[in-house]
């Protein structure tokens, strides 16, 4: 870690609406004057009736509630389309960057997003879509998925938007959760020059058992590709538009009505519906897109997130929207056809803001200065991170080279769950530390607690968990409310446990030191171990499967499988491959295991349940005995023994 400090450069402290003084103040008043501080923030949105409550909120379990301006009623889309078409309706909305780079961009204005958001929203009711109805949208990059999601929130139907490169398995499983009676999809998505057969896959997922809920399947046609078209499910979408009136009444929502839900991994069990509600989330998502990045009309803003994770959501479609920004979509990789691409990007569109991960930092670093060097980059004047800690080595780079010490480093730490932005600087009041996401948003009540759940004040470090309800914070797990309980808020009772763990320094900066349970962060993606570990043992050779986090130089994280076999298989390269070829078939490919370690047995307690300590040290590489610890308490220790013998033959 490191303690140097950047100072607010001389033009953000100059023009910058939010200096240290006023965060702090803001901030004080947001805890300590909360009511009246969330109803002047619901401002910034349109209400059709204005809400007159702000929390009414709590995380004991004897009155456990997450509720926010329940008595206000809006719809998301008018706050993202309608209200600005007065003012800025030539301004342009979305602006696409196609995979191929000789191809040429395309742009909306607002007014051409609303209206074909509105026609998209006659057609979904023409499906049959209706005000509550679950709709999966399984999309590549391209404009029609900041429609699709807008059309949903028009007729106030809930989206569930699934990655594109999850498996059909994948997709089936969110489908099937969430009894979703339409799908949204492409032919095909492109990225990197590949295709990506997303019909084929809602073929193949609509074709598993269980999976039976789905009546349409809408299909845009993104590359021209020949897709099997099934007569009385599947529609084109350009011939549904081609029909379909441009003028569509909004559905007038309660604030607390959900807006969507977004699967995410958890330590157990399979991915929840994480499901965000109207008003708090889109009020959350649209002021921290206001204060951690200070937007300015004509900006160009651009988040390199995928729509199907959780950043996607929040900062290319919703928050930006929201505040009128022009956002540009970007169909493809960051290093694709070259390692400049992403910055190339940035001088043809003259981005003022970027936000990415940083694990794409780490890869393009790792190729050389030259390829950000034959760039100009001039436009830049802010850099922002998420999706995993950023180490201070990315950090510099990012500062230094890409940013040429001009831009403040923007690196937010928040959660599917959280909704946006919950722990980052403010480009006009922060003084930054790399590696730090520097202090909590307003109303955002952090802290540090120990094991047994009691808080450390000042320097310390331990669990991170937030106190008291925000208005983006997730509602509730799609039809388990329970889950929703007992994930979040039975660790430390009374508190919502983020799953992470962090320090806070001697000036009071927050550092995100990682997840403390079984999930693993993957190139910015969540993964939780159990999802890996119930693929690999679906295999007819695997009797057992234990999956950790191992440290990996650009991934961050990679997955390490311990496997066990069943008797007579015969452990070896060629099934080696055939398993991280399954679950990539089971999961997708962001699921490939990185290592796969045969293992005649795993560390187990007397009571059976598998010592994941000890396997993580083994996947570190760390196997001495004082690295592994105790091991007295294990049912058979010698097992370790043969995993480290093991793990030196094959490190
Ligand atoms: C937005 C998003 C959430 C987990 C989170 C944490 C990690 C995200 C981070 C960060 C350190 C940051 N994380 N941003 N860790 N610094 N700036 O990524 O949501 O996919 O749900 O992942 O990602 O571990 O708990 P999600």
């Amino acid at each position: 870690m490191s303690d140097d400090l950047f100072p607010v450069p001389a033009d953000w402290a100059a023009s910058a609406r939010i200096d240290k003084a006023a965060r702090a103040a803001d901030y004080q008043r947001s805890l300590e004057d909360a009511d009246a501080y969330w109803l002047e923030q619901a401002r910034r949105l349109d209400w059709n009736t204005p809400p007159t409550r702000a929390s009414e909120s709590s995380f004991d379990e004897a009155d456990f509630t997450i509720r926010w301006f329940a008595d206000g009623t809006l719809n998301a889309s008018v706050n993202c389309l309608d209200r600005h078409l007065a003012e800025r309706g030539d301004a342009v909305a979305i602006l696409w960057e196609p995979d191929d780079p000789d191809e040429t961009p395309r742009q909306l204005t607002y007014r051409q997003l609303h209206a074909e958001v509105c026609r998209f929203a006659n057609v979904l009711k023409g499906a049959g879509a209706r005000r509550g109805d679950r709709i999966t949208i399984y999309l590549p990059m391209i404009p029609e998925a900041a429609v699709a999601l807008l059309a949903c929130a028009r007729i106030g139907a809930i989206h569930s938007v699934v990655f594109g490169g999850f498996s059909p398995e994948a997709l089936a499983g969110r489908i099937i959760d969430c009894d979703s009676t339409i799908v949204v999809t492409a032919d095909e998505g492109r990225r990197g020059g590949r295709r990506v057969p997303l019909k084929a896959n809602v073929d193949t997922a609509l074709a598993l058992d269980h999976c039976s809920s789905v009546h349409h399947v809408l299909v845009v046609r993104a590359t021209g590709g020949t897709v099997p078209m099934q007569n009385g499910r599947d529609i084109w979408y350009d011939e549904a538009m081609a029909q379909a009136s441009a003028d569509c009444p909004a559905e007038i929502m309660n604030a607390e009505d959900p807006l969507f839900l977004l699967y995410t991994s958890g330590s157990t069990g399979k991915p929840k519906g994480v499901v965000h509600s109207t008003g708090g989330y889109l009020l959350w998502a649209s002021l921290t897109h206001q204060l951690c990045f200070d937007y300015r009309p004509g900006d160009v803003w651009w988040c390199a997130a995928d729509v199907g994770w959780v950043t996607g959501h929040s900062y290319i479609v919703y928050g930006p929207l929201a505040n009128g920004a022009t956002t540009l979509m970007y169909e493809g990789l960051p290093n694709w056809p070259t390692h400049s691409r992403i910055w190339e990007i940035v001088d043809r569109h003259q981005v003022h803001t970027l936000f990415t991960a940083p694990t794409v930092l780490r890869a393009l670093m790792k190729e050389g200065d030259a390829f950000v060097h034959v760039t100009s980059r001039a436009s830049l004047r802010l850099l922002g991170s998420v999706g995993e800690p950023i180490n201070p080595e990315a950090w510099r780079w990012y500062h230094h080279v890409v940013g040429e010490d001009r831009c403040p480093i923007i690196d937010t730490w928040w959660q599917t769950e959280t909704g946006g932005a919950m722990i980052a600087p403010m480009p006009g009041a922060t003084d930054l530390k790399p590696g730090s996401a520097t202090f909590p948003m307003p109303g955002v009540e952090a802290m540090i607690v120990d094991g047994e759940g009691r808080p450390i004040e000042g320097e310390g470090e331990g669990n991170l968990v937030i106190a008291r309800s925000w208005p983006g914070q997730m509602r509730t797990v799609w039809n388990d409310h329970d889950r929703f309980f007992q994930t979040y808020f039975t660790t430390f009772p009374g508190k919502y446990t983020t799953g992470d763990g962090a320090r806070r320094d001697a000036d009071g900066y927050y550092w995100i030191t990682g997840r403390v349970d079984d999930v693993i962060n993957v190139s910015g993606h969540r993964m939780g171990t159990a999802e890996v570990e119930s693929a690999l043992v679906l295999h007819s050779a695997v009797a057992e499967a234990a999956v950790v986090g191992m440290p990996h130089e650009i991934k961050g994280q990679g997955i390490y499988a311990y496997v066990t076999l069943n008797a007579g298989e015969v452990p070896g390269e060629e099934l080696r491959r055939a398993l991280i070829q399954w679950v990539r078939a089971e999961i997708g490919p962001i699921a490939t295991p990185d290592v796969i370690q045969f293992a005649p047995g795993l560390p187990k307690t007397r009571s059976g349940k598998i010592m994941r300590r000890i396997l993580r040290k083994i996947a570190e590489g760390e196997v001495s005995p004082q690295a592994l610890g105790d091991t007295s308490t294990l049912a058979d220790p010698s097992v370790v023994d043969d995993l480290v013998r093991s793990r030196l033959a094959f490190a």
